[in-house]
This record gives structure tokens, C-alpha cells and sequence, in this order.
């Protein structure tokens, strides 16, 4: 165990004195390691007497106390971090000299964090938001952090841009609201005047904004990164991750809910697949394409706000992450895990892209602010899991104790004794890119085209995915104080779409504005991408979802029995919810626990749900608002309900009674299960004829 590395209470050597508390525990000690009886009461003069300034025990709790908090970060504050192992599953020493994907099985450990951009760390996780997905190999090479988010564009081309767009979207600077939210004038105002932005706002107003969790939800690197082999020949990749379980997201009403009920939904349910062994996998995936290729492109790869069409470049599946080991410590590990673009290995290099070019900055420096010292890099969470040799030194909370009198270089130091030399074999080494022109602050005019790719964004999605798209854009603009910015935004989306801007109008209410001028015509010729769409490419599975089952003092154990064993055969999960958590009496007789309370797990918490109450049960539940909810929500959440044969009264009181549909089959009997259980596969009935 490296310095470290050591838990707290193991620093240091204790010598002959191994202080043991008499059951067993660790004995408890002040921050010097000194035996205290108690941490509990104050050292007073007297019985009800003034508390002694000689206390150093009350002292040294409170001023730890005092200091725990360091700044949260200034985007992406609330995420969740989960430790796993990354496997390569090709040989691509052609293309990289990268070790990590030199064969096929080679493995790295890795630590991911996930985060939400807009809200504070106390935020709630279902915001309408960008999510982040930052990837930590820990390589044989040094550490390798691929910084990416669940959408492969992004809103502003140049880093220089990055402070504006995070002051627009954050809460307002005079009244600090609204938090964790896009909905409001500046964000918009930004939008509206900053068209290269379009594309991105179009995924944002998608349901990728408002994924069901993390697990479901794919990652992308955004920028053209570049791999190089050892011959120093270079090849541009973009990365992609690739959810096993496939994509799923929430509707927005679900959403609004859901951070009621359970702020924290997406965290539990990462830490409720990893503890339960149900582990979280994604494919890497790579579009590997030459400098001719990128040349035919109707846009420029440097340019973030684009992506490489699946169909034109094909995406090539090159390893697997699975997250198998939830954090010892929020704070040690996923608050103190640093990120930074700049974090490449030999084989993997950056491009131009100015967003890029950017961050490898901002990354690096913001550290400091976070985590106060430049030596953050020996966090057991940052540090590498490779040899670190230089002559850097000092600074605040320097852990590290390099020996020796040679701290600088060159030095005449004997060999053995003069420090580290480089290996020029195993050395980083940037790309040689000729590089040429003059210096200049003008964006290029291959920047220029904002709408081409909105577009085929727009025609890529299925009816049902384009009409969420223009209700989040309602939704959105509706919060909008500034009625000129509404206008002003429906200006820009007219050049992605007419439809689209004329659906938008209308549920704003506003007559349609003049379409805004692009910098460059749009292209209308580019075919649709159907990768782009998530219900097109639905994982027919209800793997890794959960069902909600609502019993009641009589329910049919045989039903449930079948239902359990045909989830779990799934490889889904189910849920007991009743009106009393101690749970119910089944009409066999035997005992059935709740997982959860009716009145505190409405059915946003669930995949799909089932009601198999007892004819008394159902009775009770027709008056109990929780249930009604619970039916009712199911339902326009395009949910499957499966209704057991007492529950009609339930729905009925719900104001269902007439409507339940082929989404909502019933199981009365153990035979009717399997037939319920195949369905789930299909995730929503989205033919459900509601407005969603
Ligand atoms: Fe960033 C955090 C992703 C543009 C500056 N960013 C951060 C995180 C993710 C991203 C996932 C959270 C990392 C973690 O979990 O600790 N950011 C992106 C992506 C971008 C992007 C995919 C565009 C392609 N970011 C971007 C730009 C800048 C930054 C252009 C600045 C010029 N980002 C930061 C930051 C953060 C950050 C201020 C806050 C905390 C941190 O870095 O460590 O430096």
C-alpha cells in the first residue's frame, strides 16, 4: 500500500503501542492520534460551567467540521462516480500506438463520473439537461480521461464562448433562480442569439435530456480526436459509448415527478444495479476516418456543433466498460475526481477543434480553485497507476516524499543518482502537424453552416420523438418572460424546419415571425440519419428495468410468484409496493414484505406496474389519492399496467374504467403472466392515443 493509499488511522507506525478498544473497534483517536474517551461532551469548568479554551478536542472537531466543504464544480457540480474495468476487444496498433488497444482482451481499471451540467451538487438528477460522462483509464501508459457528454455536439464552437453560455443557462445572477434549469430568459436569449447553438438545442429538447438513467444512456467524446501509430501516421476517431441495455429515457411529465419523489433516482439506481450485481456495461465504440474522408464531409470535423453521421463513417465496437464497484467515499473519490481533456496517452492525440483546444485548459486550472493545490494529481482517485517520475515539488498537501538533493535538470549527477531521463520510445509525442498562417480572431467560414445538421437531426426522430421535441421547446420558451426571445428562437428554427417552427408557434401561441437569415443556405439535401433516433433503435428488452407491483392484504400469490420468476427471468427487477411498508398477507397465507410505501413510491418510479389487489384491497385503494395517482400516471406515462382481477375497481375510480387498452392487459391467472412479461419488452405502448 503506497503512502497514499493508506485509510485514515493507518498513518504513521504505532510501535509497540497497538491501541485496540475493548470490542474489537479501532480505538478513537484526535486527529494526532491521541486516545480521547469521548468526542461527545465539551470540557467544561464546572457542572453547568463555561466550556475550557484548553479543549483542543472540541477544538480540532469543530475546525475539521468547519472545513469540510471545498467549492463544488462551476458546471457539472451534481454527478456520481462508480469505479469499473475497461476491456479492449480489437487490435489497433494500425491505427494506435495506444497499449490499452493493442490487443484484443487487454484491461484497464477505470473511474466514470456522470453528472448533470446546470444544477448545483443538492440539484435533483431528472433536470431537462445535458448529461456528462467522464471516463478515467487508469492505462499502463499514464491516465487517459475521455470528458464527453450524452449528446455529440455542442453548443458553441469556440471555448471562448464557454463562460457566456454557462452564465446564460446557470440561474439568473440577480434573483439565483431558477436552479437546474434551461427554462428562463437568459438562457434563451443566449440561444436565440447564438445560432451555431441550434443543433445542440435540438438534442437537448429531445428525450436524451431526460434519460431514465444513467445506464441507459450513451456517451460521445464530441470533439475528432486523433489516434497516431507508431509511425506517427494519424487517423481521426470520434468515440461513442454504447449502453449494452440500450438507450431509454423518461417522458417530461415523468421527469417533474420523479424529482419530487426521488431526487436522487438516477444515483440509487446506478448504486442499486452495481450493488445487486446487475452491472452497468457500455461498448466503446470508434468512427475511424482519413483526412480525405473528412474532406468530403459537408461540414468541417473541427467543428463541435457537428457530428459524423453513422452512415457515413460506421462505428466500430473496439471494447466494453462494465462499472462494478460503487465509491468507499462520495467525497474522497467522486468530488475529488479531476478530469482533465489535456489527459492523453502516447496514441491518442487532440485535433484543432477550438472547443477542444480550450478545455485542455480550463480543465487543468480549474482543479486548483476545486481542490486547492496542484497536487490533486496524488488523490488516491487521480493518481496514476503507473510510475510518476519528475522534478516537480512541494506545494500544498504534498503527500509524495521525494528523496535525493536533485531537484532540477540537466544535472552532472552520477547515472543512478541524477533523477528521472526521459525514454524517448515510450514518450508522448504530439502529432507533427504542419502548421501554417497568420495569427487571426475570425471563425472559419467552414464553421459557418448552423441548420444543415438540426435538420437532419429533426427528420431523423419518429413522430412521437419530434412531438417531445417541440413540447420541450414550448415548455421551455413558455418560461420566457421576454417575449421577443420566443419569437427570436421560433426566427432560427424556421431555417431547421418549417413544421417544426410553425408546431412550436402554435403552442406558444405567437404568429409565426419571419424565419432569421442564415450565415450560409441550408442544406435540405442530407439524407436522414436513423442512428440519431432512440425509439427507432429500441432494445426490445425489459433487462435492467423494474416493475412496480401493487398488492394488498389478500393478493394472489400465485400471480405474483409467476410474475417474479418471469421478471427475474427478464433479467428485470420487481418491486413490492403497499399501503403499509411492513407489507401484506397473500391469500396463500404467507407473509409478503414491501419494498415500498404506496404513499411514497408513485409509479414514475417504475418501467411498468401491476395491480393485483384483493377484492377488498382494490376497494380500499379506489379511495386512496396514492392509488389513483399511481394508475393514472402509469397510464399517461404510456406505462404497461398489468391489472389483476380485482383491480377494475381501481382504475375505475381513477376515471380509467373505459380506457384500458391492449397496454394495459390483464393477469388474473399465473398462464396470463408470460404473455404480460414478453410485452415489456416494447417499454412504453406508445400507441397509447394521449398527448404525451
Ligand atoms: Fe466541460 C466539467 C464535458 C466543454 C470546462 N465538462 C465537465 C464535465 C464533463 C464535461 C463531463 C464533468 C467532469 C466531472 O465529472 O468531473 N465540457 C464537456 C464536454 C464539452 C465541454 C463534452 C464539449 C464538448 N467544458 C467545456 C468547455 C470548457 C469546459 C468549452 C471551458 C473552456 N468543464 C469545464 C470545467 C469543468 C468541466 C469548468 C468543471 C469541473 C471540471 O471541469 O473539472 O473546467
Amino acid at each position: 500500500m503506497t503512502e497514499s493509499t493508506r485509510p485514515i488511522g493507518q498513518h504513521g507506525n504505532a510501535g509497540e503501542l497497538q491501541q485496540q478498544a475493548t470490542d474489537g473497534e479501532e480505538v478513537l483517536t484526535t486527529a494526532q492520534g491521541v486516545a480521547i474517551p469521548t468526542n461527545q461532551n465539551s470540557l467544561t469548568a464546572g457542572d453547568r460551567g463555561p466550556t475550557m479554551l484548553s479543549d483542543f478536542v472540541l477544538r480540532e472537531k469543530i475546525f475539521r467540521f468547519d472545513h469540510e466543504r471545498i467549492p463544488e464544480r462551476v458546471v457539472h457540480a451534481r454527478g456520481y462516480g462508480a469505479h469499473g474495468t475497461f476491456e479492449s476487444s480489437a487490435d489497433l496498433s494500425e491505427v494506435t500506438r495506444a497499449h490499452l488497444f493493442g490487443a484484443e482482451g487487454r484491461t484497464v481499471p477505470v473511474f466514470v463520473r456522470f453528472s448533470t451540467v446546470a444544477g448545483s451538487r443538492g440539484s435533483f438528477d431528472l433536470a431537462r439537461d445535458v448529461r456528462g460522462f467522464a471516463v478515467k483509464f487508469y492505462t499502463a501508459e499514464g491516465n487517459w480521461d475521455l470528458v464527453g457528454n450524452n449528446i455529440p455536439v455542442f453548443f458553441i464552437q469556440d471555448a471562448m464562448k464557454f463562460p457566456d453560455l454557462v452564465h446564460a443557462v446557470k440561474d439568473e445572477p440577480d434573483r439565483g433562480f431558477p436552479q437546474a434549469q434551461s427554462a428562463h430568459d437568459n438562457f434563451w436569449d443566449f440561444a436565440a442569439h447564438m445560432p451555431e447553438s441550434t443543433h445542440m438545442t435540438l438534442w437537448q429538447m429531445s428525450d436524451r435530456a431526460i434519460p431514465r438513467s444513467f445506464r441507459f444512456m450513451e456517451g460521445f467524446g464530441v470533439h475528432t480526436f486523433r489516434l497516431v501509430n507508431a509511425d506517427g501516421a494519424s487517423t481521426f476517431v470520434k468515440f461513442h459509448w454504447k449502453p449494452v441495455l440500450g438507450m431509454q429515457s423518461v417522458v417530461w411529465n415523468e421527469a417533474v415527478k420523479i424529482n419530487g419523489a426521488d431526487p436522487d433516482f438516477h444515483r440509487r439506481d446506478l448504486w442499486d444495479a452495481i450493488t445487486s450485481g446487475d452491472l452497468p456495461q457500455w461498448d466503446l465504440a470508434m468512427q475511424l476516418f482519413d483526412q480525405d474522408t473528412a474532406d468530403e464531409l459537408p461540414f468541417d470535423v473541427l467543428d463541435p456543433t457537428k457530428l459524423v453521421p453513422e452512415e457515413a463513417v460506421p462505428v466500430q465496437v473496439v471494447g466494453r466498460l462494465t462499472l462494478d464497484r460503487v465509491v468507499d467515499n462520495d467525497f474522497a473519490e467522486t468530488e475529488q475526481v479531476a478530469f482533465c481533456t489535456q489527459n492523453v496517452v502516447p496514441g491518442i492525440d487532440f485535433t484543432d477543434d477550438p472547443l477542444l483546444q480550450g478545455r485542455n485548459f480550463s480543465y487543468l486550472d480549474t482543479q486548483l480553485s476545486r481542490l486547492g493545490s496542484p497536487n490533486f494529481t496524488q488523490l488516491p482517485v487521480n493518481a496514476p497507476r503507473c510510475p510518476v517520475a519528475n522534478f516537480a515539488r512541494d506545494g500544498h498537501m504534498q503527500t509524495d516524499l521525494p528523496a535525493g538533493p536533485v531537484n532540477y535538470e540537466p544535472n552532472g549527477y552520477p547515472t543512478g543518482h541524477r533523477g528521472p531521463r526521459p525514454d524517448q520510445e515510450a514518450s508522448f509525442t504530439s502529432f507533427a502537424e504542419p502548421v501554417t498562417g497568420t495569427t487571426r480572431r475570425l471563425r472559419p467560414e467552414s464553421f459557418g453552416d448552423h441548420y444543415s445538421q438540426a435538420r437532419v437531426f429533426w427528420i431523423s426522430q419518429t413522430e412521437i420523438e419530434q412531438q417531445h421535441i417541440v413540447d420541450a421547446y414550448v415548455f421551455e420558451l413558455s418560461k420566457v418572460q421576454r417575449e421577443e426571445i420566443r419569437a427570436e428562437m421560433v426566427a432560427n428554427l424556421r431555417n431547421v424546419d418549417e413544421d417544426l417552427a410553425a408546431q412550436v408557434a402554435d403552442g406558444l401561441g405567437l404568429s409565426l415571425p419571419a424565419a432569421s437569415t442564415p450565415f450560409v443556405p441550408v442544406r435540405t439535401d442530407l439524407p436522414a440519419s436513423p442512428a440519431l433516433s432512440m425509439l427507432r433503435n429500441q432494445p426490445q428488452t425489459f433487462a435492467g428495468r423494474k416493475l412496480g407491483i401493487v398488492l394488498t392484504d389478500g393478493s394472489d400469490a400465485a400471480v405474483l410468484a409467476a410474475l417474479r420468476d418471469q421478471v427475474e427471468a427478464a433479467h428485470g427487477t420487481v418491486e413490492i409496493v403497499a399501503p403499509k411498508v411492513g407489507g401484506v398477507t397473500l391469500d396463500d397465507g404467507s407473509r409478503q414484505p414491501a419494498d415500498q410505501l404506496l404513499k411514497g413510491a408513485p409509479s414514475v418510479l417504475y418501467d411498468a406496474v401491476a395491480l393485483l389487489p384483493s377484492a377488498d384491497g382494490a376497494r380500499e385503494l379506489a379511495r386512496d389519492p396514492a392509488a389513483k395517482d399511481f394508475v393514472n400516471d402509469a397510464f399517461n406515462h404510456f406505462k404497461f399496467i398489468g391489472v389483476g382481477s380485482n383491480a377494475s375497481p381501481v382504475f375505475a375510480a381513477a376515471g380509467l374504467g373505459d380506457d384500458l387498452d391492449q397496454g394495459c392487459p390483464t393477469v388474473a391467472t399465473p398462464e396470463d403472466v408470460s404473455a404480460f412479461v414478453d410485452g415489456l419488452a416494447a417499454l412504453r405502448f406508445w400507441e397509447r392515443p394521449i398527448a404525451g
